[in-house]
């Protein structure tokens, strides 16, 4: 190895250490496992100048010999000794975690910078040598974490969950504090711009997990995809007793059980011959219980079992072609104002997938919470999921890479044993150089590597074929690497009068199968006009008709994901009385409204193969 590519590497995992400093090995299935809620009413504290972490020399207090300088690593006891005595939580208002802060505190609607979390719980162990573990679902943007005065460690990046173990401090009275800090980065993943809310805050469940001291950490189950009568296990197990204990996985409804010993390293790979399963599939979303027992330690999970593969313009699920009819959607809650956080969110917004016929859905632009990939499982919704490298992410930057990394693999981490999760996208409608498809290259090496068995892509942008206007093709380095070549395009609405679309030819020469990732135009609910009037619901609706007829004559198009389900909050889209903060391009009103255009889609999709 060249001393340049050594340092570079010993920088990537300096960064990463950075990046993920203090952090506990991920554990699969937390919803599955022993836990004890810390949702509910939290205190907090608004800090826009960070005098709570940084002195008035702007140095951090966590550096200096005296921590006891910041009031929030200190119990409230010793506050009196600190420095900023003024600011005392149990004096402050309170936020609901989950949830972010925007949507709850008018005044901290536009808020972008720190603020601090507080909780005090009491804890008593099941048993006195289990483990225990802190576990966020999610943080936005980056989180410091204190417990009873003591820093656990640092998270970066918004949608993906973290743990920290606990077990050493965790009292029978504790207190726990967080610095949650959303400022947009230029080297954050995402980066400045986006069209879509920074929503701040604690905006997943936080939970108190326990485990047996030797516990089952990580397991992958799955069909083999060279063999459809095999599951393939894959198991990890982690503390003292972890060497060559025996650990059996059951699947009773096939009358299913396979015990092997782990080896030293508390790991074992192996497979279990299945024969008489029914594949997962949109019309049979067949889940199976599934036990995983060691001598310390047992997690239950529902699992389906599906193949999922490109062969030339075709996508294969359980080996047989499919068009994948969907829908994109952005993780706002159909219930209220802000984040999606639940399950009762997750299941109205797939239920409005299903209402439109679509088999499919594309989570835009992050990863979203736990809860729609198990009600998508149930359901039988395909899912396209996605990190936040959008639009102009530093390229160049090492840091930006490793929190793209880590995002990326926290996300296949969590979501590995869901069928329904057919797709992970590395990218969306980011501008082509070399130093992009170096990045993306390497996004899509690290998924390969921890998951061969689901399909790469990325939305990608779409161009004129050797000049012509009407005349467009993909031509972008990056669409070589991945299984399905998908594109965004807006002809009718950001490119060109609707009628465009009747003049447009496709010149695709990747021997790819092909999603339409996203099209779409605005429309407020209720304004009705003609159908060449922007924002009029005609508009819309006559813009869905002609794009559909449009990209039905792309020969190898297998799937489209039109954008988007619900009108979502966006800074960028501020025209009074028509945006009022909404990108309109939504098939519903953010008050439940269906729009004209939605029936459009609906009839196309239950007219599809
Ligand atoms: C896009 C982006 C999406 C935007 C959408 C729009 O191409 O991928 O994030 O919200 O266009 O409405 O402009």
């Amino acid at each position: 190895m060249h001393i340049r590519s050594c340092l570079f590497s010993l920088l990537l995992c300096l960064l990463i250490a950075h990046n993920a400093f203090g952090q506990s090995p991920f554990i699969t299935n937390i919803y599955n496992r022993s836990t004890s809620s810390l949702n509910g009413y939290w205190k907090y504290i608004v800090d826009p100048y960070e005098n709570g972490f940084y002195n008035y020399r702007y140095e951090p207090f966590e550096n200096q010999t005296q921590p006891s300088k910041s009031a929030f690593f200190t119990n409230a006891k010793m506050q009196d000794k600190a420095d900023l005595i003024e600011y005392d939580f149990d004096k402050m208002d309170s936020l609901l975690v989950p949830g972010d802060w925007n949507s709850q505190k008018e005044r901290l609607y536009y808020y972008e910078g720190t603020v601090w979390y507080k909780k005090s719980f009491s804890y008593t162990k099941k048993q006195p040598d289990n483990r225990v573990f802190v576990y966020f679902g999610a943080v936005n943007y980056e989180a410091d974490v204190y417990l009873n005065g003591q820093k656990l460690g640092k998270h970066i990046g918004g949608f993906t969950p973290f743990q920290f173990e606990i077990t050493e401090q965790v009292e029978k009275d504790n207190f726990i504090v967080l610095k949650v800090d959303n400022k947009r980065r230029k080297n954050g993943v995402p980066t400045l711009n986006t069209d879509w809310w920074n929503y701040g805050g604690i905006t997943r469940d936080v939970k108190i997990v326990e485990t047996p001291e030797t516990y089952i950490q990580d397991y992958t189950i799955q069909l083999s995809p060279d063999d459809p009568t095999l599951i393939e296990v894959k198991i990890k197990v982690t503390g003292t007793a972890k060497h060559k204990q025996s650990v059996t996985v059951s699947i009773p409804e096939l009358a299913l059980t396979k015990s092997v010993t782990l080896d030293h390293d508390g790991v074992r790979s192996f497979v279990m011959q299945a024969d008489g399963l029914t594949y997962w599939s949109p019309e049979t979303p067949q889940l199976y219980d599934i036990s995983i027992t060691t001598e310390t330690d047992e997690v239950v999970d529902q699992i389906g079992f599906r193949s999922i593969r490109a062969e030339g313009k075709n996508i294969l699920l359980n080996e047989s072609p499919i068009f994948l009819k969907g829908i994109s959607i952005h993780e706002e809650s159909p219930h209220h104002p802000g984040r999606a956080n639940s399950m009762e969110d997750a299941e109205k917004l797939l239920t409005w997938a299903k209402q439109l016929a679509c088999n499919y859905v594309r989570l835009a632009h992050y990863p979203h919470n736990e809860y729609i990939l198990r009600a998508a499982d149930k359901l039988g919704i395909m899912v396209w999921e996605e990190i936040p490298v959008y639009w102009t992410i530093a390229w160049d930057d090492p840091t930006t890479y490793t929190i793209a990394e880590s995002q990326l693999t926290e996300l296949i981490h969590r979501d590995k044993n869901r069928a329904s999760v057919i797709i992970w996208s590395m990218a969306n409608e980011t501008p082509t150089s070399e130093a992009r498809t170096l990045f993306l290259g390497n996004l899509a090496a690290k998924t390969r590597a921890m998951d061969p068995t689901r399909l790469i892509s990325a939305a990608l942008e779409q161009h004129n074929y050797n000049g012509d206007p009407f005349t467009r093709t993909i031509d972008d380095p990056f669409a070589e690497m991945v299984d399905i070549l998908s594109f965004n395009q807006y002809i009718g609405w950001y490119d060109g009068p609707i009628e465009k679309c009747r003049d447009i030819n496709w010149e695709i020469t990747q021997n790819k199968p092909v999603i339409i990732s996203e099209f779409g135009a605005g429309a407020k609910y209720g304004l009705h006009g003609e159908k060449g009037e922007r924002w009029t619901e005609e508009y819309q609706e006559y813009l869905y008709e002609e794009t559909l007829q449009m990209i039905d004559n792309i020969d190898q198009l297998r799937g489209v994901s039109p954008w988007i389900l619900v009108d979502f909050r966006s800074p960028r889209r501020v025209l009074p009385e028509i945006q009022d903060d909404y990108n309109r391009k939504g098939l519903i009103s953010e008050n439940g409204e269906k729009k004209k255009a939605f029936f459009v889609l609906q009839k196309y999709y239950q007219a599809k193969k």
